[in-house]
């Protein structure tokens, strides 16, 4: 797996001001290290919609990078698994996370009210 140095340094200044501004109340943190995960998956939010349909990647440790390429708040959360969610409040913000996952088809969503309904609904194929 590959990090960018552009990701890489955005992520380091997304948690930089996450850590200054201290209200994130989703619970999903920064301080995920997507080292330990097995693939990783790049999604980006757009107003109102994912870039593709289908996702697909490999059972085991997912790691998620979420980039927020709008100007409005979006979500990621994978349908029946409570445990995980990503926010990204504003244009250019950045979350992560980790999660296991077994072969299967899953739903992706943002959450936001309205969104989902508008399009912002992706199949991902963990194989
Ligand atoms: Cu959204």
């Amino acid at each position: 797996m590959r990090i960018s140095w552009s990701t890489a340094a955005l992520v380091v200044l997304v948690g930089a001001v996450a850590a200054c501004g201290g209200d994130d109340d989703s619970g999903s943190g920064s301080a995920v290290d997507l080292s330990s995960a097995d693939s990783t998956v790049e999604i980006l939010a757009e107003d109102i919609s994912f870039p593709e349909d289908v996702y697909e990647t490999e059972a085991g440790a997912i790691g998620f990078v979420y980039e927020n390429v709008g100007s409005i708040r979006h979500t990621l959360v994978i349908e029946g698994e409570s445990g995980f969610k990503l926010d990204v409040e504003t244009k250019g913000d950045v979350d992560e996370g980790i999660i296991d996952l077994e072969p299967g088809t899953y739903t992706l969503i943002c959450d936001v009210p309205g969104h989902r309904p508008a399009g912002m609904v992706a199949d991902l194929v963990v194989s």
